[in-house]
């Protein structure tokens, strides 16, 4: 079985509507990935036990969302020297400028690399996560340009409804 090489964690189940972007794209790529909820607030203990533990599982990216108070993806960075890739949840009340807020504001020498609000940020972590792993794998750099080169061609046969 091929090693985990990515850990998802979230907050609680009701980020994974926004969360489920970034598994569908490590998904495509045929990532091997680990998903899961990993409060900061309700189960601490877990978190710290994630986080300490994901050199020796051989993490090689985690991608955290959380929303609102959204500590868990600086709290792992504090935990482990493995790249911390945070996405912010749209949150209830404050649309999520909440918990972009709180995850891009990390202090000097603990960062957490902070992607868009909602399901383009969750998508694009783990296209990021892909573009690292890719740095080290051939055939996973040769999808992530075939991805690339369908996605401008799918820009490039966009229509407007005045031309038609
Ligand atoms: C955060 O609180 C979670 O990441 C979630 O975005 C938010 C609300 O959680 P629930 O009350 O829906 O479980 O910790």
């Amino acid at each position: 079985m091929t090693p985990i090489q990515v850990g998802v964690v979230m907050g609680s189940s009701s980020d994974w509507e926004t969360m489920q972007h970034a598994v569908a794209i490590l998904q495509q790529f045929g990532i091997a990935f680990e998903a899961q909820v990993v409060s900061a607030h309700r189960m601490p203990d877990d978190m710290f036990r994630f986080a300490e533990s994901a050199v020796e599982r051989g993490l090689k990216a985690i991608i955290a969302g959380a929303g609102g108070a959204a500590h868990l993806p600086g709290m792992i960075a504090a935990k482990t020297p493995v790249p911390v890739l945070g996405v912010p949840v749209a949150s209830r009340h404050l649309q999520g400028v909440d918990s972009l807020h709180s995850i891009v504001q990390m202090p000097k020498g603990v960062p957490v690399a902070t992607f868009a609000i909602g399901q383009a940020g969750a998508a694009n972590a783990a296209l990021f996560a892909v573009a690292m792993l890719a740095n080290e794998d051939p055939a996973l750099r040769a999808k992530l340009d075939a991805f690339r080169a369908e996605q401008t061609e799918a820009a490039r046969n966009m229509t407007l409804p005045v031309n038609e």
